[in-house]
């Protein structure tokens, strides 16, 4: 007699429970990137958060990594239809840099150095479901996988993750970024296909 059924021992885990409907698992991790890889030394990085007061919070590399990062295993998945599963990545919580954040808005714009926008509910990012990631792997993340850093918010579609990441805008209302601009869903739920609208 086996003890292992779904409801004595919890969720199973492989790819029939960890892929979203009309995903591909994949082996090797795609570089997707719309235009060109922009070079970001951890020197020059700087980090804000604007608020709706028009205060900036900021931080440098060092403070950035003060702040501890943590090392979390997670599924990504994108709208083009493969998904990587249980990758280990490392990075600092959102909940962490929003610590000293006060707002009354839900949205966030986040922008990256190279102009790439996307947008995300605030909510999407708090609670530890996203983080500022810095290595995935066991190594420091590849300029061509967004090094020095990038959003890492597993639970959307992977082109809300966004690279080389600069910055988040508090706004009172939800707009299009980049992708959602052309075409693609302003949430991006990968287990309900938000893929376009
Ligand atoms: N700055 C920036 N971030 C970005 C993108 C981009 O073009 N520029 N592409 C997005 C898309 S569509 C996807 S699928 C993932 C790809 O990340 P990867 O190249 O590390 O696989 O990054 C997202 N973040
Ligand atoms: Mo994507």
């Amino acid at each position: 007699m086996s003890f292992t059924t779904r409801g004595f021992a919890g969720r199973r885990r492989g790819p029939d429970d960890q892929l979203p409907p009309g995903q591909t698992l994949f082996e090797n991790w795609p570089v997707l990137t719309a235009g060109p890889t922009p070079y970001v030394d951890t020197e020059t990085w700087d980090f804000a958060i604007l608020d709706e007061t028009g205060t900036e919070h900021h931080w440098n590399w060092e403070q950035f990594l003060a702040l501890g990062a943590e090392d979390i295993t997670v599924d990504i998945h994108c709208v083009t239809h493969w998904s990587k599963l249980d990758m280990a990545w490392r990075g600092v919580s959102l909940d962490k840099l929003f610590e000293n954040v006060e707002t009354s808005h839900d949205y966030v714009m986040a922008h990256s150095y190279g102009g790439y926008t996307t947008n995300v509910p605030l909510e999407d990012l708090l609670d530890g479901k996203a983080w500022i990631a810095t290595e995935a792997e066991g190594a420091p993340l590849d300029a061509e996988h967004g090094g020095p850093a990038r959003l890492l918010i597993p639970h959307l579609y992977f082109w809300k993750s966004a690279k080389w990441i600069r910055g988040l805008v508090l706004q009172e209302r939800d707009e299009p970024g980049f992708w959602e601009q052309n075409g693609y869903h302003l949430h991006g739920d990968p287990w309900t296909e938000e893929r376009y609208w």
